[in-house]
């Protein structure tokens, strides 16, 4: 590139930026900062060679931006769960260094070399996978959010956890790569007749859960590569189910058999899982799809504005189990009056999209809220519809819109409109 065109794009660079200035951005004049005017430590000495960090992790400066745990929420670490900073990341893919982690028996560490996935039941040649086996099959890159059945349940009642990473946190969006299951089902010659598979993982709890055929023919993965790299061994190293839209539970990690079946497994242990409770004191159960749901992450509680009146982005996150994300929603006043957001690109099915409002806050007091829809013309409902049918016992599928009450001061805090 020659220095003429070079300047050109940044004389380009600058009028944008200008124009952006005119709409209302945040700047100041350019005198009077040393930090822009005078020459800095890190511009008079030399930085790091390439070699310091053969694998890199975030600058020091971000040591915020990590799991947390809500030690009161389960007995030990290792049936435990942790929540991803959703308040703190942008765009919608999920690091998998700070992805959520929950297993019922702990985190197992296994090699690829000691990897094997049988494949049994109502097969016409029961077969055993290595992991070199699953890398010769066809393979596809698809991006879906998982969620915990139990995001967002500790709200029934009322307010309780103070920051979208405790309250909607049980939740991650990541680049899968993997082979089909219909494919190794059809390796496997699965009985046409079969109407559930179950599939169950190496570890000491197994997870095992009971799936229709037509959704294990439809869209579920074996899964080897999360975001480009193996899978974190959190996350199921080396291979794990991805049930697109499905809730998180049947995402079994560390996958280990398949059985081809007729009717599902009904152990009580199956049966008392992720099941809700109704509002006159019955359960439903077989709630496998994650509706749609949506959240503020800035400005919340762990997130709050550190600016004066003037332009903000108010920005979350929106996702569905039935498809892509249509239109978000977003409320100053409690969920009186809306204003639909921007989405940062058209939804994409089962996977997290990013809203914005760039609005213009009079430094009063909001109650902000955002509302999802989805391509099947469904949308989130107000914590007061979903208890008229739930009650105040449930503990799963929590989906309802949230509110956080800004304050003058730029603080959130979560809280409940009636
Ligand atoms: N083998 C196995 N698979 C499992 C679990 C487990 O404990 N063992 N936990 C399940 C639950 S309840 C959830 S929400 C997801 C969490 O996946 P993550 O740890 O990658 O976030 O894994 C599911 N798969
Ligand atoms: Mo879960």
């Amino acid at each position: 590139m020659s220095d003429n065109t070079t300047r050109r794009g940044l004389l380009k660079g600058g009028l944008a930026a200008g124009a952006g200035l005119a709409m209302g951005g945040g700047a100041a004049r350019a005198e009077g900062d040393p930090l822009i005017t005078e020459v800095q430590p890190w511009a008079s000495g030399l930085g790091d060679g390439v070699d310091a960090t053969p694998y890199g992790l975030p600058i020091e400066y971000e040591a915020d931006v990590i799991r947390r745990n809500v030690p009161w929420l389960t007995a030990d670490t290792i049936s435990s769960i942790n929540f991803t900073p959703i308040h703190a990341l942008d765009g919608t893919i999920t690091p998998q260094g700070c992805a959520f982690e929950r297993h019922h028996s702990g985190a197992i560490e296994m090699r690829k070399e000691d990897y094997r996935l049988m494949i049994n039941g109502m097969v016409e040649t029961p077969l055993v996978f290595t992991y070199a086996d699953l890398e010769r099959f066809p393979r596809e890159n698809r991006v879906y959010f998982l969620e915990c059945a139990a995001n967002t349940g500790m709200e029934w009642a009322g307010a309780q956890l103070n920051g979208a990473q405790f309250t909607h946190g049980m939740i991650h969006n990541m680049e899968y790569s993997g082979v089909s299951l219909r494919t190794l089902l059809e390796e496997a010659g699965y009985d046409t007749s079969a109407t559930w598979i179950y599939v169950e993982g190496h570890d000491a709890s197994s997870n095992g859960r009971s799936i229709p055929m037509e959704k294990a023919l439809d869209d579920v993965l074996v899964a080897f590569k999360a975001n480009g790299e193996a899978l974190r061994m959190e996350h199921g190293y080396p291979v794990r189910l991805v049930v697109p839209g499905w809730e998180g539970n049947m995402w079994v990690k560390w996958l280990r058999r398949i059985e081809v079946r007729q009717g599902p497994v009904e152990s009580r242990e199956e049966t008392s899982k992720y099941t809700d409770t109704l509002a006159d004191g019955t359960s439903r159960k077989w709630t496998w799809v994650m509706d749609a749901k949506s959240i503020i992450t800035s400005p919340s509680p762990q997130s709050p504005i550190t600016h004066g009146p003037g332009p903000l982005v108010i920005t979350g996150l929106a996702w569905s189990g039935r498809g892509a994300i249509t239109r978000v929603d977003v409320s100053k006043d409690g969920g009186k009056s809306w204003e639909t957001a921007r989405l940062a690109k058209p939804g994409e099915t089962k996977a997290l999209t990013r809203f914005y409002l760039d609005t213009d806050w009079d430094g009063g007091e909001m109650l902000l809220q955002a509302r999802a829809m989805d391509e099947t013309g469904y949308v989130q409902p107000t914590k007061q519809q979903l208890r008229e049918i739930r009650g105040e016992n449930s503990i799963y599928h929590n989906n309802c819109i949230q509110t956080w009450w800004v304050q003058p001061n730029g603080e959130a805090e979560n809280v409940e409109v009636s």
